[in-house]
Formats: C-alpha cells, structure tokens, sequence
C-alpha cells in the first residue's frame, strides 16, 4: 500500500480522498494555486504544495509542477478526482515515465473512451446495446444521408472528440441533414481540433441512466447499479438519484452484467461509468467516463461502500473489497449540487461566505470544502457543495432532502438551493417522472 497520496485537485472532491486516506492510515498531500492558498483541502492535508497562478492551466492542470510536487513530498500515487487531469492519457503515461501511479484506469482505455466513435465501436464489440446508426463515423454529406435514411429521422450528429453534450446537431429530416453534418463538422474542428463525426437516430424522451461499474485491472469487475442524472441544464447535472425510479430489478441485473462483463473483458482498473439513454424499456450506450464521478455517493449510500477506497486499493494492486453477490440496494438516495450561482439564470457567485451551517442527522452527507469567512475564488467551477440524502425508500429521502435543505444556511453567496425547495413542490419531480428535458422546459415555464 502507498505511505503518501498526491490528490491534483481541490475543492470537496479532495477533501474526499484526504478522508479515504485518513481512514487508510495514508498520508495525504493537498497541491494548491495562490487563489487556493486559503482553501479547506490545503488546511485538511498532511501537507501542501503550491503549484502555481490562480488559472487552471498553470496550477492544477501543470503536470511538470505535479510530478515535482511528488518528487518533493515522496507522495507514490496521485489521486485526479474528476475534471482537471482525470481523464487525459498522456498525464498517466507521464506518470508512468516518473514511477508515480496513477490511481484510475490506464492510459490505453482513458483515450479508447476518449474518442467517442472508438468507445462506441468498443463496446458494440463487448456486447453492450447502443444506439442504432453509423458503424464508425460518417465521412460526407452521402454517408450521412444513406445511414440516416436506413435508421429513419430525426437523426444527431455527434463529435468523436465531444461529449458532456458538446458538438452535436439534430437533423429532423434530409433537408436539414446537409447543414447539420456540415456546422457539426466545422464546429468539431474547431472546438477539438478534430473533424471526425458519427450519427445516430435521436431518441426524443430518454432518461440519462448510468451504471457504475469498478474493475480490478486484472479481469475481475462488478457493478453498482445506476444513477438517474436525467435533471440537467445545459448539460450539467443537478440532481441525481439512485436507484433510477424507472429501473427494474430485472432491468438492472441485466444492464449491470453486461457492463461488468465488458469491462472485465478488456481488464479495465478502478471506477468507471457507462452512460446510457434509457427509452421505452431499452439501454443504449452513449459514453463511458473512465473516472470517479461528482454523483458517486448516492451509489456509496445505497451500497453502502467507499469506492475512492476501492480505487485507492486496487491502484496499489489489491483485489477490491467486494464481490457481485455482496452488492445489495439497501435503500435510496438523492444528491442536489449546491453551486454558487444566481438561480434562474445560473450566472457564477463568487464571494465571501459570511456563514455556513451544515446539516446533519441521520441519513445526511454534506460534502464541501466551504467554512465561515472563506471567499470563493472566480477561477474555478460554481460547485460549492453536494448535499447527499439516504433514506429507506425514495419518499424518505425526499423528506430528508427537504429537511436537510431547511437546516443548510449558506450566507454571502447566492446558491441553487431554492431550485431545490421550488423543485420538491413538483409533481414530477415527486413521482420521479421526468426525461432529459424536464428541467430546461420547467425554467422555460416558470422563468422565461
Ligand atoms: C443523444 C440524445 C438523443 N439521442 N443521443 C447529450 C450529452 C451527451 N452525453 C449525449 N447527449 C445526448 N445524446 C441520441 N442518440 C440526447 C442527448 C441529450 C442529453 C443526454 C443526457 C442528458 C441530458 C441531455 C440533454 C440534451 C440532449
């Protein structure tokens, strides 16, 4: 097992693995920009580094001045969290060049998911649904035509080189095709660098259904059920649960196999996410994130595990410490993220919080990094906070949610905590009937 961990990020995600670390008897080491110098991580870890200027570029994304921030502090593994570094390849085989592990998955299955038409090829190949269209990526404006005519309209152009919902275009009939597969393409290379375009039919009401999957880099994976991520704006998340209130039993065995065989199949280390768009009954694969997720803890509070442990484990070669049968859905749970934004328009609130409350109880989590007198720097994500709620059946941890809410105070900062109060007064929401574009068009009702 390491002595020391390098955690290259900041805010409640490091704090996060400091405490894994903690309770694993390793010692943690919190890197930090000069906008940082106050935050919470700095304060939590054994030890701090400062890595740079407030812009992400030169600090928490420098790999010369994490690779020196290691080499001085003898800290053997760096955990990325997510965002930042987290899914670039080329930082774990610099890495690899330095003996420093990386605590995620190689560098090989980061860049096969990293390019979406390689990802969907993979695993079409393993044996994972997905969503009908181009076999590989659409190369002109006839390619486009004749898959799109074969799947039948409305067809999406997607970017290889996209994802999170960037570069894609609808296209509702062959009159709209053309223009579509052209602006998909140019915004492509303009945005990534890279052209490549696939397509696929558009499924019009889909949830967003991801299933958490843990491999142990040596052909052994399990899988940890799914999270519903369907309330979104713009492609942010706000909210999650799990278990999906659509899903069956039935249905999560079913997915959950296919998507642990898969990833045992190619060897795969540490947590995964393969996420789906689920419609009429049916799973179609969109995208694998190869990195721990904002939304993992509703799966932490449901199975009742420690995956940043599990990662922290099986990076040092350790076999995980559970198998398929040992993970059983003991209740639900719901996250909110609590960003520092000005609801409706989400506009980013940097400042200084004048007072913080956390709330508590059972069955309550507050993960963030915020503490009275700190002033949010404006360089970083508006993410402030994730208030996670497990309770023993769906209704118990809506109640807890709107209990837990009420004791938050969050004072200097405009937050999204209203958009929460307002949402638990929805039917919708209430009943867990809601679609990808159930959010966006509420706002457009309520605030447009
Ligand atoms: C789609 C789709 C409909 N049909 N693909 C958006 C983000 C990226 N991960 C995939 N996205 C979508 N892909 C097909 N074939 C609709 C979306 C989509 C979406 C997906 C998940 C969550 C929210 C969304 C909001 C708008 C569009």
């Amino acid at each position: 097992m390491f002595d020391k961990i390098l955690i290259a990020n900041r805010g409640e995600i490091a704090l996060r693995v400091i405490r894994a670390c903690r309770e694993m008897g390793i010692a943690s080491v919190a890197v930090h920009s000069t906008a940082d110098t106050d935050a919470m991580h700095v304060r939590m870890a054994d030890e701090s580094v400062c890595i740079g200027p407030p812009s992400s570029t030169n600090s928490y994304l420098s790999m010369p001045a994490l690779i020196s921030a290691c080499e001085i502090t003898g800290a053997q593994a760096i955990h990325p969290g997510y965002g930042f570094l987290s899914e670039n390849a080329g930082f774990v085989q610099m890495l690899e060049d330095h003996d420093i592990t990386f605590i995620g998955p190689r560098a090989e299955h980061i860049r096969i998911m990293g390019d979406k038409i390689t990802a969907k090829d993979t695993m079409k190949a393993l044996g994972v649904p997905c969503v009908p269209g181009s076999e590989g990526g659409v190369n002109d404006v006839e390619d486009a035509k004749r898959v799109a005519a074969e799947i039948g309209y409305p067809v999406i152009i997607k970017a290889t080189a996209g994802g999170g919902g960037r570069g894609m275009k609808v296209a509702e009939n062959e009159a709209g095709l053309e223009v579509a597969f052209r602006t998909a393409r140019s915004e492509a290379k303009a945005a990534f660098g890279n052209p490549d375009v696939y397509i696929e039919k558009y499924l019009q009401r889909p949830r967003h259904i991801e299933i958490q999957v843990f491999g142990d880099g040596k052909g052994r994976a399990v899988h940890l059920g799914e999270r519903d991520c369907s309330l979104q704006r713009r492609h942010q998340k706000v909210l999650e649960e799990a278990p999906g209130p659509s899903i069956t039993q039935e249905q999560r065995d079913r997915i959950g196999a296919i998507c642990a065989d898969a990833i045992a199949k190619i060897g795969y280390a540490g947590a995964g996410t393969i996420e789906f768009l689920f419609e009429d009954g049916e799973f179609y694969f969109i995208e694998m994130n190869t990195r721990l997720q904002v939304e993992h803890p509703v799966t932490e509070a449901i199975f009742g595990v420690d995956l940043v442990r599990q990662q922290i484990r099986v990076a040092a070669g350790l076999p995980m410490e559970f198998h398929q049968e040992d993970l059983v859905i003991n209740g639900h749970s719901i996250e909110v993220r609590i960003n520092a934004e000005k609801v409706p328009g989400f506009s980013p609130c940097p400042g200084k919080i004048t007072q913080y409350h956390a709330p508590g109880g059972l069955g309550v989590r507050m993960d963030s990094a915020l503490y009275q007198g700190y002033s949010i720097p404006p360089y970083y994500d508006s993410l402030i906070g994730k208030l996670i709620v497990h309770g023993r059946d769906r209704n118990e941890a809506l109640a807890r949610l709107s209990r837990a809410l009420g004791e938050l105070i969050v004072d200097g900062v405009d937050t999204t905590v209203p958009l929460f109060d307002a949402l638990l007064q929805e039917p919708d929401i209430l009943s867990g009937n809601y679609s990808i574009h159930w959010l966006e068009r509420w706002l457009a009702l309520h605030f447009g």
